[in-house]
């Protein structure tokens, strides 16, 4: 079983800012953590990362017959978003949303997530852990 993570925007600069939102562990911390949760639930994965809006759409693209699932956070392009939306739909792989902080207690904005429309399920405000759970999700899922 194959699986894509995709982060959006500013996520590779984790662990620089914003400590008390989303912790002080780098964007290298979380590719490791992805890295060996995958290994223990014997899933194969990809991590991508991207600042732009039609680099994910491209990637979403590419991962048509070729991963078995995406776990997805689109960071800033959650609240904007409809290419992304309309790509995970176009493809029709199934797509579990996570988000590292938890977005429903933060600004008004953030409440809003255009891929949840398309995502089997979320996790959010888990930190790490929700890009654990949400493979573990799609390992159920797809089993
Ligand atoms: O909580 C999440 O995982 C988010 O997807 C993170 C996004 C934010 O726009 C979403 O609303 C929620 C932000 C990505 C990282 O932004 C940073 C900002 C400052 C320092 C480090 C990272």
């Amino acid at each position: 079983m194959k699986i894509l993570v995709i982060n959006g925007p500013n996520l590779n600069f984790l662990g620089i800012r914003e400590p008390e939102i989303y912790g002080n562990k780098t964007y290298a911390d979380l590719c490791e953590f992805i890295e060996n949760a995958c290994a223990e639930l014997c899933v194969e994965c990809e991590i991508y990362q991207s600042n732009h809006e039609g680099a994910i759409v491209d990637k979403i693209q590419e991962a048509y017959g070729v991963f078995d699932g995406i776990v997805i956070n689109p960071a800033a392009y959650t609240h904007t978003s409809v290419a992304i939306l309309d790509a995970v739909k176009a493809v029709g792989i199934p797509t579990v949303e996570v988000h590292i902080s938890n977005v429903d207690e933060r600004e008004a904005f953030r409440h809003h997530s255009y891929i949840a429309a398309a995502a089997k399920a979320r996790f959010i405000g888990l930190g790490f852990e929700g890009y654990r759970k949400a493979v573990e999700f799609l390992k159920n899922e797809l089993k």
